[in-house]
């Protein structure tokens, strides 16, 4: 075998099975290897940002590592957004990168560039391999790295003549850490907090939100009063019946000051306590009340289930029920298309187990209070606010997740970073159901410009935050990409157009124009 077949054969002993690509020449031995490894899924995109943005999408659904393949440090720098979303997702990644020959690096050949350099904001681990021989073990502490709780990106840097040079053996898969056990100071704390008969308000992230967080969580806001709010944006929350369904911390700083005012206690778990996303003249960038105090009940990577638990036997909540929704849809919806008509829609045809990826900027802001009361589903937000995370991710949740309907919540701008996943989505037959929020405008950034106090807009300026003069043609862009779209207009012929695409196999683009 060669360094690149130990590498594969690797991986997949490792349990890592898919790998989202776009190779140039470096990478030809990688590509070749695919054909001798029948474990191996491999995915193309045309951009590394759709494949970056598939492998966090990927890791979010499927709990462990897809691996790119990255040509050099310009592929790499192509996909570096959606690395940093995925870093902010927690998600699990390995980059494999293509290098310049080891005796070719120093020659400063036209694509040189520092390969770690690029990589080092977005990765916890990075190993330059140095010989095929040292490919197999890099590959395992790869995975290994990425696995790490709360789940890391990991970049192996791979030399062109490491992967066709013979290599002696795969490696066999390392056992990554596990997670921390929770501080008993941490958990002391809150629970003094819990039982002072002060306001108490949960901060949720990470275990925290997972079905069994959701619901430990609840019991102890049943017993002890306390509030429940998750992060404004999660990797991953299961929501809709059956499950506990949590408010989030508004995104506007002022609505996210007064959703916490008149907390005590902020009990955070795996999270940090909460900042706005921008600063704003004359505004606090912390958001905590200043008489709160802050718990910290656990961080990533550490036991927050073990944590939770200790805190219910703790306040004596082991008896009390989780408060979980029922299943109560909303009416199909009539009239105009916006973005509330089209919640009403989605919210009432969600199919069971949908994975939901929001990247619907402003038309979203509705849409979880539609769909608590749906069907059970997964749902996944852009972490990172990196816009283009929203079409590749929903290739990698498809990808995780065959048998369930992938609902891509795209907003028109956002969706035009990475607008080539849908070609993926069509060459790889992906159950996605796209729905295009055409409001053509940046029209979060036409609110955030009277927000910093950016005032008195001029024509050039307002140009650079309006997507119209030409109107992007969705239904056009799709169809050119193998991906059947329709347009829609009206509330009635959007939920008929929802209802069928859900009832066919295969990606479908819904151009909601509002
Ligand atoms: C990579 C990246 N580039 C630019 C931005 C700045 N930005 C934030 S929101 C936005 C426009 C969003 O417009 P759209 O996706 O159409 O959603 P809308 O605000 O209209 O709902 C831009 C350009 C960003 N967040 N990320």
């Amino acid at each position: 075998m060669n360094g690149a077949q130990s590498l594969l054969e690797t991986f997949v002993n490792a349990g890592v099975e898919v790998c989202f690509t776009n190779p140039g020449t470096s990478e030809m031995h990688f590509v070749a290897a695919l054909d001798t490894q029948a474990r191996m899924r491999a995915v193309l995109g045309l951009f590394e940002g759709v494949v970056t943005g598939a492998a966090d999408g990927y890791a979010r659904m499927a709990g462990k590592p897809a691996c790119t393949l990255l040509h050099l440090g310009p592929g790499l720098a192509n996909g570096l957004a959606n690395l940093h979303n995925a870093r902010r997702a927690r998600s699990p990644v390995i980059n494999v990168v293509g290098e310049h020959a080891t005796y070719h690096r120093h020659l400063d050949a036209p694509l040189t560039s520092d390969i770690e350099g690029f990589a080092g904001p977005v990765s916890a681990w990075i190993r330059v391999s140095e010989s095929a021989d040292a490919v197999a073990a890099d590959a395992a502490e790869a995975v290994r790295a990425a696995m790490t709780p709360p789940g890391q990106i990991a970049t192996l840097i791979l030399p062109a003549d490491t992967a066709w040079n013979d290599a002696s053996a795969s490696a066999p898969a390392l056992a990554p850490p596990a997670l921390k056990a929770p501080a008993g100071d941490a958990v002391e704390a809150a629970v003094r907090a819990l039982v002072s008969g002060e306001p108490c308000t949960f901060l949720l992230n990470g275990l925290g939100v997972s079905e069994a967080g959701l619901r430990l969580v609840s019991r102890i806001a049943g017993k002890t009063g306390a509030r429940i709010m998750g992060d404004t944006f999660i990797s991953r929350i299961p929501r809709g019946a059956g499950r506990v369904n949590i408010g989030r911390l508004p995104y506007f700083a002022e609505q996210a000051e007064e959703a916490l005012a008149g907390t005590r206690h902020l009990i955070v778990v795996d999270t940090k306590a909460p900042v706005s996303f921008f600063a704003y003249p004359g505004r606090a960038s912390e958001l905590t009340p200043r008489d709160a105090s802050i718990h910290q009940l656990s961080t990533p990577g550490s036991d927050a289930l073990a944590a939770l638990e200790a805190v219910v036997d703790a306040v004596g909540a082991s008896d009390v029920p989780a408060d979980v929704a029922t299943l109560d849809r909303p009416e199909p919806p009539s009239g105009k298309l916006a973005p509330e008509t089209i919640a009403q829609a989605l919210g009432a045809l969600l199919p069971e187990q949908a994975i939901v990826v929001n990247e619907a900027a402003t038309s979203g802001f509705g849409i979880p209070a539609f769909t608590s009361g749906s069907a059970p589903h997964d749902w996944l937000d852009l972490t990172g606010g990196a816009i283009g995370m929203g079409l590749p991710a929903a290739v990698g949740a498809a990808v995780a997740c065959p048998e369930r309907r992938v609902v891509a919540l795209q907003a028109d701008g956002s969706a035009m970073y990475t607008v080539q996943a849908l070609w993926t989505m069509a060459r790889e037959s992906l159950d996605v159901t796209v729905i295009l929020f055409a409001n053509r405008k940046y029209a979060i950034l036409q609110v955030e410009f009277m927000r910093v106090g950016a005032h008195n807009p001029g024509p050039k300026a307002m140009s650079m935050l309006d997507l119209s003069n030409p109107d992007l043609a969705f239904v056009d862009l799709a169809r050119g990409m193998g991906v059947p779209a329709v347009q829609a207009t009206d509330a009635a012929s959007f939920h008929e157009a929802l209802a069928r695409s859900f009832a066919t196999p295969g990606p479908f683009l819904i151009e909601a124009v509002i």
